[in-house]
Order: structure tokens, then C-alpha cells, then sequence
């Protein structure tokens, strides 16, 4: 009888991702290696690594097919929050802008709502994938974010919403936009507005009172996927126009393994469900 060598599962991104042009399959050689060296210059010039058409077309569909048969399950989130998502200055004067809170109105879909099976969520496991952004975000270790709810959302923003500026609780997150608005809903940010140290409050504050002119902005299809510093850089998405939702997945990596968020912010954000998901949960505990 013939032995059979059990055969390596291939890497969904081998599938998804439009290797011609973006050959993240081995970013050691040749045009791999070009190619990470080109997104590591961008990053650091501009703060930004944008890939137009990085899911293949004719795969496309079915990833968004697959968000929009999983979204009728979503809770539509209503979030206040100022563009910290907390702490404030204490500081500041009560009508500084940095204090003023913003409303967020998404149709979201929470990691634990998108089952395993799912090419979105496969595509977020992929090793290949999260290679790819450790290595053009120059980290010396990039883990997925371990949160139940957080690691992986897919957030659809409805005619009329638009998503609030903030900075992002992570360093850097991924958007890969799964379905574009008719008009509008552009994603606009400003590229690394914050250190550690310090804000760039004369750019911050003229985005918040409505000025564009120093925010960047990238005229995006369905299938881009999107790098940048969103802790560190304000960003919002502009009002979608027309009838067609926006649907984007966000995912979600940290430096630190293991990296859980506090049950706080988790309730804040993803309400009731999850509040009631945690109750049961202690509750079991004690029991
Ligand atoms: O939808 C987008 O493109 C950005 C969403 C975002 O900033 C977020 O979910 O934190
Ligand atoms: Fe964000």
C-alpha cells in the first residue's frame, strides 16, 4: 500500500491575493523582495502603503458575498467617543476640540459573529498575510490581535454615515475595503499626526473643524488593502453617498502576543451582546 505524505494546507492568501502584482510569497528574493522594499519606502516617506487591487477581482466577489450574507446579523453600534477613544488631556480647555466627542453609527461585525471557515477570516489567519504587514511595518515580532471581539471586524457603513476621526487603541491596523460607497466615504487620515511625545495639534485641529486640505486621501476600489500607522495617525472615513454600503474588514495586529482587550472597552464598544456574552460568562464562573 502506497504511503501518502500528508499534504501542507496551501496559504488562503496563495488564493486571494493578486500574487503578479503583489508577490508577498516570498519577500526574501527577487520580486518579492523589491516589491517589500517598495512598501517599506512608503511607509516610511509618507506614513501610508496603499495596494489598489490587491484581492484578485475574480475572487472578490465571493469575499464580499460572504460579508454581506454575514452582516443581516450584525448590531448597528452607536459609539460617542473623542478622537483618543479616552484619555483626555486634563489640561485642555473645555472647548478644545481634542475634547469634543463624535458620534460612530456602523452596521459591525465583531470577531466571534465571523466563523472560521469564512475566506475573510481564513485570509486574516493566513501566516503569509500576517508576515507581509510584520515586514512593512518593521516590527521584530507582529502578533494578530488575540481579542474574541476585536481581532477581526468587518464594519459597514450606511448611506449617510460616515466613521468619526480617532486614533486607533492599536498601533497598526489594516484596512482591506470589501465594497466600495457609490461616492464619498473616502477613507482620509493624516499620516503619523502623533508620537508618543507629541501631536501635530495645528493639522489635528483643522481636520476636526472640517479642513481637509492637509489630510490624505486615496480614491480606492473594492479589493484594496491598506497599511498604516492608525495609532498614530487621525483618521476617519468621509460620508457615504449614494445607496450602496461601504463595507470594509479591519484587522487588527499588536506587537505584544496574546494581546486581549479590557471587557470595559469591549462593552463601550460592542454594547449589549457583548456585555450580556460576559455577564453569562461570570456568571458560569461563579456558579
Ligand atoms: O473603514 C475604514 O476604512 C477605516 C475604519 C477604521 O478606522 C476603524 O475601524 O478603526
Ligand atoms: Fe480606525
Amino acid at each position: 500500500m502506497a504511503l501518502t505524505q500528508p499534504q501542507a494546507q496551501p496559504d488562503i492568501a496563495t488564493y486571494l491575493v493578486d500574487m503578479e502584482r503583489y508577490p508577498i510569497y516570498d519577500l526574501d528574493r527577487g520580486v518579492g523582495a523589491d516589491f517589500l522594499k517598495e512598501c517599506q519606502q512608503s511607509m516610511q516617506t509618507h506614513g501610508w502603503c496603499n495596494l489598489d487591487g490587491f484581492i484578485r477581482l475574480d475572487r472578490l466577489a465571493d469575499l464580499t458575498a460572504e460579508s454581506n450574507t454575514l452582516l443581516p446579523q450584525a448590531e448597528v453600534l452607536t459609539i460617542k467617543r473623542n478622537i483618543y477613544q479616552g484619555a483626555i488631556d486634563p489640561s485642555l480647555p473645555a472647548d478644545d476640540p481634542r475634547r469634543r466627542e463624535f458620534m460612530h453609527v456602523a452596521v459591525q461585525l465583531a470577531d466571534d459573529q465571523i466563523p472560521g471557515d469564512t475566506l475573510i477570516k481564513r485570509l486574516y489567519h493566513s501566516q503569509m498575510l500576517t508576515e507581509f504587514v510584520r515586514r512593512v511595518q518593521q516590527k521584530q515580532q507582529l502578533y494578530r490581535c488575540a481579542d474574541e471581539f476585536q481581532a477581526l471586524n468587518v464594519v459597514a457603513l450606511q448611506p449617510d454615515s460616515w466613521h468619526a476621526w480617532h486614533y486607533d487603541t492599536t498601533e497598526c491596523t489594516v484596512t482591506l475595503l470589501l465594497q466600495a460607497a457609490e461616492s464619498g466615504g473616502e477613507f482620509t487620515f493624516l499620516p503619523n499626526s502623533r508620537t508618543d511625545e507629541a501631536e501635530d495639534r495645528e493639522a489635528v485641529d483643522r481636520l476636526l473643524a472640517g479642513d481637509m486640505s492637509q489630510a490624505k486621501t486615496f480614491s480606492r476600489g473594492a479589493g484594496t488593502f491598506t497599511l498604516f500607522r492608525g495609532g498614530y495617525s487621525l483618521h476617519g472615513v468621509t460620508k457615504v453617498e449614494g445607496k450602496r454600503p461601504r463595507i470594509t474588514a479591519i484587522m487588527t495586529y499588536d506587537e505584544q502576543e496574546g494581546r486581549v482587550i479590557s471587557d470595559d472597552i469591549n462593552v463601550r464598544i460592542y454594547g449589549k451582546r457583548v456585555a450580556r456574552i460576559l455577564a453569562a460568562r461570570a456568571e458560569n464562573q461563579e456558579g
